[in-house]
């Protein structure tokens, strides 16, 4: 094969030519959908004559400039774009060409989910629809017709206001609809198909009224209240956080069943991935529930950040993705637990993004080159890019931060911009000077920190010094402006100074704390202010006085996390050298027992408390990961705390039955799988859970623990799942991943039978995330087993997604990319795998990228 192009940051040019209107007309058919374009050109620089239009897997039908058709010989065509010399400095250019959605099974461009049609164009999808110059610099006012079958396509959508709707004289009938907003064809959308619409209004705070309309296949009625109500909670938490209104008379989102991510931010047209909207207790769990309220309100802030201010090219990616993730992460705080939410959010950084940045497929918030841009969708891109910004809002303070955001819309609406401006905005703002700050815009890696302090009692003061390295920005890469939130608390847990925050600069940095009465225990990074790993931590002697008393939530949890890895880690290795495990720290578990006595404790934080750390996280500790001793090690050490605590656990469980909370719920259940652990005589107890449950979150916790299980409870449990939901798509992922991610022998095996299963299809990505991207990325013991089945069956998975579906073929390949991190036996077994997915026939760029990387970095 041909090597695939790169793409480079310092490239950049703006387009010779720009489109100001687009006029695009579709006439839906079963056979052939024609898509008829009117563009109107203005010349915006001296570059060149030449206009290039990006466009694949079209079918030209005809060109006109100003009226009059182009001919064949006066324009010249390839697989990529068609290219001809502009007439004047300002013109028209009129394109017909034909697609086949029916056919598109790549969901990118335009395609039909359950027989409706819709669109996905974010990052370069819209060049599958008609030429177009499909880059986000490019902002166009657009009028789009939609021509069908009124009695196949009763619902017929696109981006702003509806303004016509008419019967042709050969029966179908037109829609218009024109969006007032210039925007890059990437928040183009269209929706055409046979929808129920639920409905709801919105008054914004200057008094205009919105509608809101909720898109969803006929039957789903009564799974909208929590989509509807989560959006509603946004656009009055945008307005009063951020002063931001909506700036439409409409707001519509379809939720279909067939999408590569959860959903896209299209202008006044959101598509969502129906797991991200349909909801009822009885179909969804708390955490789908939460899910659904972040999801939302993500896309919805989008309309202000992303939408109004956009990307000047795909490298600024995280000038939207990171500040919109900043915003929902925000939003989702202040509407629940803020303590829990952060925890969350930082466990999803340390699971996903954590292993990116150490990893070959490591690159800076801001990549400086590409093959693929849906390849940079990337963990590092949102959630590190959002800790980025989060930090910027921890140096300037909130109002500082608010005004830099203000001076951020005032200055840049309506506009295509870069990080840069974004940052500068942020420094007019708060007055901050942010030029060191930028490095983090740049550099990849996750920053290593190590800490020493010393205590002199003739002056009472304290010193602590900070040492920052990051292996992956090279050498002699500048240090980093990193935000310390931090607190210092004496040896009876008092605290002695609270909420300072240091600005670590330098290399290596001391900082001094004068009156300090008596040797102190720092407790650092509090709520998490910097992304960062501690390498060296003075507190490592004293996490158990932390775990107890430490009046930083997010601290108080991370020290129980570290104090339990101490154990967790010992027992890796003496299992690894065929000795005894010593277990837990009594300090550790005599603290877990007075937290699970603690009757003043919010019972959702108690349960993440109380949650061990992952098999994935505790493998992240260690240069080679042992895969079968940290799953024997922590399943012995959940077994230990369930016996140790089995009378608490019990009563616990049994006072929770009755209490309809999220958080009652999380921390019965999270008794239940410490019961379970503790002996299989309480497989019963779980089993009669699941059958007497009355929602779907007790139900999928119980069914959890019966999965590993080898018992009667299990196949009974799983046949009863699947006869009462098969008809939910949705509730039947939740089947499939059960089953993908048990630890009980055979689940290799029970993973391809479920491959050959009726209702598996490879066709759709939410049932690939829930078969094969569990199995691969969630169940460690078996998908490492030494045999190399595991891998093999990945590589198989992706190299037939690689010709139906090269996005989510691309996302599968990042497991097999950590081979560095395991023993040489899986190593040489991985490496070989990937060498098998790059001589693939017609390879993808997207699966060449990564693969290629994966092998070489
Ligand atoms: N902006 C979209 C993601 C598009 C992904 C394209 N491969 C969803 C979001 O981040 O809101
Ligand atoms: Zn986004």
């Amino acid at each position: 094969m041909t090597k695939p192009a790169t793409i480079h940051l310092k490239d950049y040019a703006p387009t010779p030519f720009t489109i100001t209107e687009v006029n695009l007309t579709f006439e839906l058919a079963e056979d052939v959908t024609v898509v008829t374009s009117e563009l109107s050109f203005k010349r915006q620089t001296d570059a060149t004559d030449q206009v290039r239009l990006n466009g694949e897997a079209l079918v030209l039908k005809s060109v006109f400039l100003d009226g009059a058709v182009l001919s064949k010989s006066n324009y010249t065509l390839t697989d990529k774009d068609l290219t001809f010399i502009a007439p004047s400095d300002e013109f028209k250019a009129t394109i017909v060409t034909e697609i086949k959605p029916q056919e598109n099974t790549a969901l990118e461009g335009l395609y039909k989910s359950s027989g409706n049609f819709c669109t996905q164009c974010e990052a370069e999808g819209f060049r599958k629809i008609t030429y177009y110059l499909d880059r986000p610099d490019v902002m166009a006012r657009f009028t789009t017709s939609i021509i069908g079958d009124g009695m196949e396509y009763p619902v017929m959508l696109s981006n702003g206001n509806l303004v016509s709707d008419t019967k042709l004289e050969d029966g179908r009938v037109k829609k218009v609809w024109e969006d007032p907003h210039p925007k890059p064809a990437y928040l183009f959308a269209l929706v055409a198909g046979k929808l129920a619409c639920v409905e709801d209004e919105f008054v914004t705070a200057s008094g205009r009224k919105v509608a809101l309309q909720i898109f969803i296949e006929l039957g789903n009625e009564d799974k909208c209240d929590h989509a509807m109500t989560s959006l509603k909670k946004s656009m009055k938490w945008d307005e009063e956080k951020y002063g931001r209104e909506y700036d439409l008379d409409v707001f519509m989102i379809v939720a279909v069943g067939d999408f590569n991510m959860g959903a896209m931010e299209n202008k006044g047209l959101n598509i969502f991935n129906s797991k991200y909207v349909l909801a009822s207790s009885q179909t969804a769990t708390d955490t789908d529930f939460d899910g659904i309220e972040s999801v939302i309100a993500h896309e919805y802030f989008h309309n202000w950040t992303g939408n109004r201010i956009t990307c000047r090219d795909w490298f600024q990616l995280t000038l939207k993705e990171g500040l919109t993730v900043f915003r929902d992460q925000q939003f989702s705080a202040d509407m629940n637990s803020a303590a829990v939410k952060r925890i969350d959010d930082v466990q999803r950084l340390r699971a996903a993004q954590f292993p990116e940045d150490a990893g070959p497929l490591a690159h800076p918030i801001q990549p400086q080159s590409y093959v693929e841009i849906n390849n940079f969708y990337t963990a590092t891109v949102y959630e590190k890019g959002a800790e980025i910004i989060r930090m910027m809002h921890t140096l300037a303070g909130p109002e500082g931060f608010r005004k830099g955001m203000d001076i951020y819309f005032d200055r840049h609406d309506g506009q295509a911009v870069t990080t840069e401006e974004f940052v500068s905005a942020i420094e007019a703002g708060s007055g901050l000077d942010l030029k060191q700050f930028r490095n983090w815009y740049i550099q990849p890696g996750t920053p290593e920190i190590a800490v020493e302090d010393a205590y002199n009692e003739t002056s009472s003061t304290y010193e602590l010094t900070f040492t920052q390295k990051n292996v992956k920005a090279g050498e002699g890469a500048d240090p980093l402006h990193i935000p310390v939130a931090m607190g210092l608390l004496d040896e009876d847990g008092n605290s002695l100074l609270d909420d300072d925050l240091l600005h670590l600069t330098k290399a290596k940095q001391t900082f001094t704390f004068e009156n300090i009465p008596s040797k102190p225990i720092p407790s650092l990074f509090r709520k998490f202010s910097a992304p960062i790993k501690i390498t060296r931590n003075p507190a490592d002697e004293k996490l158990g006085l932390l775990f107890r008393n430490d009046s930083d939530e997010f601290n108080r949890w991370e020290a129980g996390q570290q104090l339990a890895l101490q154990g967790l880690l010992a027992d890796v290795e003496l299992y690894a050298s065929g000795q005894a495990l010593t277990g837990l720290s009594n300090d550790y578990t005599e603290a877990f027992g007075e937290i699970l006595d603690d009757q003043n404790m919010d019972p959702a934080f108690k349960a993440e408390v109380l949650t061990l750390p992952s098999e994935s996280y505790i493998g992240q500790q260690m240069k080679i990961v042992d895969v079968d001793a940290i799953h024997t090690v922590r399943k012995v050490a959940l077994k230990s705390l369930g016996k140790r605590f089995e009378t608490q656990l019990k009563s616990i469980y049994a006072d929770l039955k009755s209490h309809n909370s999220m958080g009652a719920r999380a921390l019965k259940n999270l008794c239940l799988s410490y019961l379970v652990a503790s002996s299989d005589d309480y497989l019963p107890l779980a089993s009669e859970q699941y059958f007497s449950s009355e929602n779907m979150t007790d139900r999928m916790a119980s069914l959890a623990r019966l999965v590993n299980s080898e018992t009667d409870h299990r196949a009974e449990a799983l046949q009863n799942f699947y006869d009462n939901w098969k008809e939910d798509q949705l509730v039947l992922d939740k089947w499939f991943m059960l089953q993908a991610t048990s630890s009980r022998s055979s689940t290799m095996d029970d993973v391809k039978g479920l491959l050959a299963h009726p209702d598996f299809t490879m066709l759709n990505p939410n049932r690939v995330r829930s078969l094969i991207a569990a199995f691969a990325g969630a169940n460690p013991i078996h998908f490492h087993n030494e045999n190399g089945g595991g891998y093999q069956f990945l590589a198989d998975r992706i190299i037939e997604l690689n010709s139906t579906n090269p996005q989510i073929a691309a996302r599968l390949v990042a497991p097999l990319g950590q081979w560095r991190r395991h023993n040489e036996t899986r190593q040489g077994l991985m490496q070989a795998e990937l060498r098998r997915i790059l001589e693939t026939e017609n390879i993808s760029n997207d699966v060449y990228e990564m693969a290629n990387k994966s092998l070489s970095n």
